[in-house]
Parts: C-alpha cells; sequence; structure tokens
C-alpha cells in the first residue's frame, strides 16, 4: 500500500469543483473510489487515501464552470503526491478537467 495525498485549496466558486480517483487500466477505468463535492470557498483540504500497489490510477479534476480554480474568482490551486512524491502541482486554470495518471500503468 502506498499513500496519495490530495491538497486541494478551492476558489470562491468551490461549488463548481469535484474529483474523483479511479482505479483500472489506461484505457478502462471503472472504480469510483472517492467523489467529493463538499468543499467551501477559499478553502484548504487535504484528504490521504493508502492505495493498493501495482494498480493504475487516475485522479480526475472537475470545473463545472469550465474556467477551473484559478484565477477569475480567487486563486485556487491543488497539489497530488504519490509515494512522497509530488504528481502535479496546478493551478488548474481556464479549463473543464485535468487528468493525472500514477501508479502502475503500463500496459
Ligand atoms: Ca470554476
Amino acid at each position: 500500500m502506498s499513500l496519495f495525498e490530495i491538497e486541494l485549496h478551492t476558489d470562491f466558486n468551490y461549488r463548481e469543483t469535484a474529483y474523483i480517483v479511479q482505479s483500472g487500466t489506461p484505457v478502462s477505468f471503472v472504480s469510483k473510489d472517492i467523489v467529493k463535492t463538499c468543499f467551501d470557498a477559499e478553502d484548504l483540504f487535504t484528504e490521504y487515501k493508502c492505495l493498493a500497489d501495482n494498480k493504475c490510477y487516475r485522479f480526475t479534476i472537475t470545473d463545472l464552470g469550465g474556467d477551473g480554480i484559478c484565477c477569475n474568482h480567487g486563486n485556487g490551486w491543488y497539489k497530488l503526491r504519490y509515494k512522497g512524491a509530488v504528481l502535479k502541482d496546478s493551478i488548474f486554470e481556464e479549463s473543464a478537467n485535468e487528468v493525472t495518471l500514477f501508479g502502475d500503468c503500463k500496459q
């Protein structure tokens, strides 16, 4: 098992923001392990997940407004860590979603 950490700093339009972590293969992700929508405005959320090794994971963050979490309505950002290393450090700007693959994703 390995530690996966999600840090999310929302903007004022936090109701637009959600994320999900799924496991599967790079072409087919089926399980819905985490769906998070209970955020607050301009606040920092941290979530830890202990994930099985030898699996491929997909983290997807979505924004219903299509404008991300920065910088029109506050300065949002998020950071992902896996096995102690930073996977992603993003301000998720001006788009509807961002996808990060990690874990054992070779096919
Ligand atoms: Ca937004």
